[in-house]
C-alpha cells in the first residue's frame, strides 16, 4: 500500500472513499466532519440517521468505522469513524490506531482501493498533531492484508502539512 501525505481539503479529494472524523452520533458535528456533510450534501445525513436506527442506537463507539456513500462528493463513500477525545492523563492511543484499522477494513469490505484520511481526533478533540501523525502512520505502515492500494493522508493547512512531513520523513519537530 502506498502512502502519500497531501495538503488539502479532504471533501475534494478524487479517491474511492474519504475517512470522516465524526462523533458517536452520527449526525454531523464540525471541523472535518461539518465541511463533509455541507458539501456532501442532505444524503449522508439520510444514511446516518438509517444506521443509528438500525445498527447503532447508542452511537457508533469510539474507535470503530463505518460507510455511508458519499452523496455530492467525488468519492463513492464516507467511512465514518469516531476518534478519542485527547487525554494528558490516559493513554487513548489505541483507540485513535483503531480508527485507522477499522477504517481500512471497511474500505475493504466496501471495495475501495483508494481511501483519504483527515487526521482524526487532531481537531477539536485536541489530539497533538505530532503523534497524531505518529499513530496514523503506524497502523498504515503495518498494514498488510488489505486491498487498499493508497492511503493519503489529507492534512488541513501549511502548518499541520509542514509537522506532517517532518513525522513521514522521521525528523524531530523543532
Ligand atoms: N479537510 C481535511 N482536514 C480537515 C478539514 C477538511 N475539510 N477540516 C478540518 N480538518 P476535526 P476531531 C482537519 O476537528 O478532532 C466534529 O465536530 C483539522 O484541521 O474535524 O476528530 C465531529 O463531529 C484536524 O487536523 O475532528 C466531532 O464532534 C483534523 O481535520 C469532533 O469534531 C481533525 O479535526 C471530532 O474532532
Amino acid at each position: 500500500m502506498e502512502i502519500a501525505l497531501v495538503e488539502g481539503d479532504i471533501t475534494t479529494q478524487r479517491v474511492d472513499a474519504i475517512v470522516n472524523a465524526a462523533n458517536s452520533s452520527l449526525l454531523g458535528g464540525g471541523g472535518v466532519d461539518g465541511a463533509i456533510h455541507r458539501r456532501g450534501g442532505p444524503a449522508i445525513l439520510a444514511e446516518c440517521r438509517a444506521l443509528r436506527a438500525s445498527r447503532y442506537g447508542r452511537g457508533l463507539p469510539t474507535g470503530q468505522a463505518v460507510a455511508t456513500t458519499a452523496g455530492e462528493l467525488p468519492a463513492r463513500w464516507v467511512i465514518h469513524t469516531v476518534g478519542p477525545v485527547w487525554s494528558a492523563s490516559e493513554d487513548r492511543s489505541a483507540l485513535l490506531r483503531d480508527c485507522y484499522a477499522n477504517s481500512l477494513r471497511v474500505a475493504d469490505e466496501v471495495g475501495a482501493s483508494t481511501v483519504a484520511f483527515p487526521l482524526v481526533s487532531a481537531g477539536i478533540y485536541g489530539w497533538p498533531v505530532d503523534d497524531a501523525v505518529g499513530q496514523a502512520l503506524a497502523v498504515l505502515r503495518s498494514a498488510t492484508s488489505t486491498t487498499v492500494t493508497e492511503a493519503r493522508l489529507v492534512l488541513f493547512g501549511s502548518d499541520t502539512h509542514a509537522i506532517a512531513r517532518e513525522v513521514f520523513e522521521g525528523r524531530p519537530s523543532p
